[in-house]
């Protein structure tokens, strides 16, 4: 197996000691890189960007090419497996994606294919493949799916919203074919994801981006348990190695003991949630991935270094920390600002590690 010249991100989710903090950004590879935008406009369309391997490989290799990030992020998307679940993906210029056949009836969700991931996702593996090669062992590779409900909601809207109106309606007038849903999307997720173990990724990652607009009670029930469920029989290991798995609920601040007990190795932190109190909460059961404000990267440079250090800061000294932003980086962020954010946490995390080694 290759040798990785650079684990301190593996090494930090699973609590180990590292000489400085890892840092990676969510959806750093898209468009607020010039040259992601033109590697899109050559592929027509962000579909054929995501089922092209060299094409997905290339623009997951380009913030690489930028900054000193440990670790790369599969090109894809989390709406791949509703697509391969026959729901008919497409993405609307200026809409966001839509399906052309989204979940309304009982017989629809009853008869929901689980896919197998070789076949129908061939072009996810074939990518996780080639881009492990071209990277060399750099850094690791981290492959991702969306939870169960967050797949959930974008199924029986059809789209993106803001309301949920239908997927909530389920949940309050048919609770029990909303849990059959979101079983088969457990499987098939645990399947998609064992699929992208195998064919080579290093760590995994569960996007709940909409898990933030349950109620307690209907976040254990519709989105907890099932993002736990996608983890049974989940490889956790290839080649000796672990493979550690990362639980993102945006909104889940308020829910983290919960999390810590699902089967994760690490939790990823929105910003509205205070990364010292919450390392607090959570002790040593996981490991912790956040959580720079988004719109901090607005900020100008000296500002945006503060904000920096202060959630270093906040985290504190000894192991377990990911630096990265609270959600996605935005389209319009300036690469230079980004690039600014990276170096202050090569800047500012070793004395951090050093002074919990001296404690
Ligand atoms: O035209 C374009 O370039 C489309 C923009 C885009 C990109 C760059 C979409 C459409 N998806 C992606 C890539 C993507 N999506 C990645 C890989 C790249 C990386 O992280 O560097 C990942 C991990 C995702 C995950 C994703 N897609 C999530 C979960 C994470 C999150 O940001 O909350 C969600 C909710 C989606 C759905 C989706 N896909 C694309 C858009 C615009 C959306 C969001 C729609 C919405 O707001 O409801």
């Amino acid at each position: 197996m290759t040798v990785l010249l650079n684990d301190c991100f593996l090494r930090a989710l699973l609590r180990q000691p590292v000489d400085r903090t890892p840092v990676w950004m969510m959806r750093q590879a898209g468009r607020y890189l010039p040259e992601y935008r033109r590697v899109r406009e050559r592929a027509g369309s962000f579909m054929s960007l995501c089922t092209t391997p060299e094409l997905a490989c290339e623009v997951t290799l380009q913030p690489l090419a930028r900054y000193r990030l440990d670790a790369a992020i599969l090109f894809s998307d989390i709406l791949t497996i509703p697509d391969a679940m026959g729901l008919g993906l497409e993405f609307v210029e200026g809409e966001g994606p839509q399906f052309r056949h989204p979940l309304r009836t009982a017989d629809a969700i009853r008869q929901l294919p689980i896919p197998d991931p070789e076949q129908s996702l061939g072009y996810v593996t074939d990518a996780v493949r080639l881009i492990r090669r071209e990277l060399g062992g750099r850094v690791p590779l981290i492959g991702f799916s969306g939870s169960p409900w967050t797949l959930a909601t974008y199924m029986v809207e059809g789209r993106s919203s803001r309301e949920f109106r239908r997927i909530k309606g389920l949940m309050y007038e048919q609770p029990e074919l909303l849990h059959q849903l979101l079983d088969r999307l457990a499987q098939a997720v645990g399947r998609y994801l064992a699929a992208q173990i195998a064919a080579g990724i290093d760590a995994v990652m569960v996007f709940d981006t909409w898990g933030g607009v349950l109620s307690p009670a209907q976040y254990r029930a519709f989105s907890l348990d099932y993002a736990a469920q996608s983890l049974d029989g989940l490889p956790r290991e290839r080649a000796g190695r672990r493979i550690p798995a990362i639980l993102f609920t945006k909104g889940g601040g308020q829910w983290l003991e919960g999390m810590a007990a699902a089967g994760y190795d690490a939790l990823g932190l929105d910003w509205t949630t205070d990364i010292g109190e919450a390392r607090a909460r959570v002790g040593d059961r996981v490991a912790l991935q956040g959580n720079l404000d988004p719109q901090a990267l607005y900020a100008p440079i000296p500002r945006l270094r503060e904000e920096v250090r202060a959630i270093l800061a906040g985290f504190g000294p000894g192991s377990g920390h990911v630096f990265n932003l609270g959600h996605g980086v935005w389209p319009d962020a300036d690469p230079e600002h980004v690039g600014a954010m990276i170096e202050a946490v090569h800047e500012f995390s070793p004395a951090i590690h050093a002074a919990g080694r001296n404690a």
